[in-house]
């Protein structure tokens, strides 16, 4: 039975507007998060323990890579069981004892599918693989070699080499945009489609509020698997993403079709109040936005904000023009478990600090659902690693530093292995200082942690930051996205000068700034006054809070 959330989070359940309306998640990277056994693995006990945090920290909405039954290799994402509990990460019970824990404090849990690929240790692809003339053959796309023998198309594998692996047996090879352990499904084959429904409903007859959807803008392929035009030279030894942005996913990725199978997962989910939010990776905001149009995905991470290195003109356009082409239905982050943390990316040091809060703050103020990644609100660099566990850089002996730097284990305090586990973690790390750690955090009333903490807090107490209609408001630079919404207006200067705004008319004052010590004009000046790298949020006179 679905447990209900009490409301104290400001996701509202009032039959008028879905939980996620509002809310505000967390990724929680289940590997690295919290280890309850010792065993230097993260697991759904783990998570379990550190509720009381997430709470404090004021997030609605947990979001737990995957942690089903996996040989591991992608750490995860090649799932060979997708009804069950690794246990590695812990069992079944766990993971009721975790949903009904976050449910009484107010925290919903989404899971993530991933139904591009599933391990090549899934029963599926067993049975698919050795019966060619088989019922399952064709859950799995497969293809002859081309003719003059060789890998059918010139699709590429995002983690390096070809997309296409060659079964001996039967003579045909299998398709993985990602490895070879990672065979794609066929989406156009029905029996596909049945089973997914059934494992989302199984899913929700435990009690999960919703799903992250794993690389939704590739499950169905082109129907004549043509080749996909190449666009730029592959060189030796290129990081292999560079190589597979080298070519225009024109057949491979993002086809009509995927609308399709997200509508018919929206009449399963709807009516069950269980959001879908998908990872799409589209070119453009309105390919985008087509993934959220009615009755398909409720959100889509806007992954390219995630991806950026510090350019803020480029940023804010975009960012812009995302939240035109769908208001409702982004959900911004600027990090996850795949790209290096926004402090490094953005420069590094206090500089890279300043800069991630001053972009999160105004993600808090776009509507849709923003998300953190565990240590975000830490302003966390990306850890120094002590070797190399990710696949991308195993494959390709380094050619990339791969996805390691931001799944270092989260520091809880300053203890051995930062009161991650009592052992040496999965992944080879140096320990963090007791000032990078949640512990140490809290009892500093500067550090990160209570910035964001308080950024939620004000997100909270004005609903008009996410609700009431967005007006941009114009900026004197383009590295300065200023914006009105209903009684609260933000306004973000990006730029390396302090930048002067006009709110229109007089009486705001601030509510947060994301620099400490900023001072603002008084109340009775339209023009609002910004430091370099700083956002500030706004609330009309007599609607403020104290920061
Ligand atoms: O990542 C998908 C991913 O790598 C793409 O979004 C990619 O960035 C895009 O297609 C453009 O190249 C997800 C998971 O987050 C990641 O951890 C997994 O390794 C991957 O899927 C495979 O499941």
């Amino acid at each position: 039975m679905k447990a209900s959330p009490s409301e104290q989070g400001t996701g509202k359940v009032d039959g008028t507007e879905p939980w996620w309306r509002g809310a505000v998640g967390y990724e929680i990277y289940v590997r690295s998060f919290a280890d309850s056994d010792g065993d230097g693995m993260g697991d759904l006990a783990g998570i379990t323990s550190r509720l009381d945090y997430l709470s404090w920290l004021g997030v609605d909405a947990l979001w737990l890579t995957p942690f089903y039954p996996s040989p591991g290799h992608d750490h995860g994402y090649d799932v060979s069981d997708y009804c069950a509990v690794s246990p590695r990460h812990g069992t079944l019970d766990d993971f009721d004892t975790l949903v009904s824990e976050a449910h009484r404090r107010g925290l919903r849990v989404m899971v993530d599918i991933v139904p591009n690929h599933t391990s090549i240790e899934h029963a599926w692809f067993s049975r698919a693989r050795s019966s060619p003339n088989g019922p399952d053959r064709d859950l799995y796309l497969w293809a002859d070699p081309a003719p003059g023998g060789g890998p059918p198309n010139n699709w590429r594998s995002h983690f390096g080499g070809p997309a296409w692996s060659l079964d001996e047996a039967s003579g045909q090879y299998w398709c993985h945009l990602f490895l070879p352990e990672q065979p794609d499904l066929n989406w156009r084959n029905p029996a596909v489609r049945d089973e997914f429904d059934s494992i989302l409903s199984w899913w929700m007859d435990r009690g999960v509020d919703g799903f992250r959807v794993d690389v939704a803008h590739g499950l169905v392929k082109d129907a004549e698997l043509r080749d996909n035009p190449q666009i730029a030279p592959i060189t030796d030894g290129m990081d292999p993403f560079d190589a597979f942005g080298a070519f225009e996913h024109r057949y491979d990725m993002d086809q009509s079709e995927n609308v399709e199978i997200f509508r018919r997962w929206n009449q399963v989910c709807a009516p069950r109040q269980a959001m879908l939010l998908g990872e799409v990776n589209a070119p453009w905001p309105g390919r985008m936005a087509r993934y959220v149009g009615p009755g398909a995905l409720d959100q889509a991470f806007f992954l390219r904000a995630a991806f950026l290195a510090w350019a803020p003109e480029t940023l804010l356009t975009m960012v812009r023009a995302m939240h035109d082409a769908a208001p409702q239905g982004i959900s911004w982050v600027l990090s996850n478990h795949d790209r290096s943390r926004p402090v490094t990316r953005f420069g590094g040091g206090e500089a890279g600090v300043r800069r991630s809060l001053a972009v999160s703050t105004l993600f808090m103020a776009l509507g849709g659902t923003p998300f953190l990644y565990q240590g975000e609100e830490l302003a966390l660099a990306d850890g120094v690693l002590r070797g190399y566990h990710d696949p991308v850089s195993v494959r390709n002996a380094g050619a990339t530093s791969g996805r390691d730097g931001c799944r270092t284990p989260m520091p809880w305090d300053g203890s051995a292995h930062n009161g991650f586990s009592a052992s040496e973690p999965w992944i080879a790390a140096e320990r963090r200082p007791p000032e990078e750690t949640i512990a140490g955090q809290q009892a500093d009333p500067d550090a990160p942690v209570h910035r964001y903490r308080t950024l939620l807090a004000v997100r909270r107490q004005h609903p008009d930051m996410w609700r009431a209609p967005l007006e941009w408001i114009d900026a004197p630079s383009p590295q300065v996205a200023a914006l009105r919404r209903g009684t609260v207006a933000v306004v973000a200067n990006l730029s390396e000068r302090p930048t002067g705004v006009s709110l229109g008319s007089p009486g705001w004052e601030p509510a947060f700034a994301s620099q400490p010590g900023c001072r603002l004009g008084s109340p009775a000046h339209d023009t609002v006054s910004v430091p370099p790298e700083t956002t500030i949020v706004l609330t009309r006179v007599g609607e403020s809070f104290t920061a």
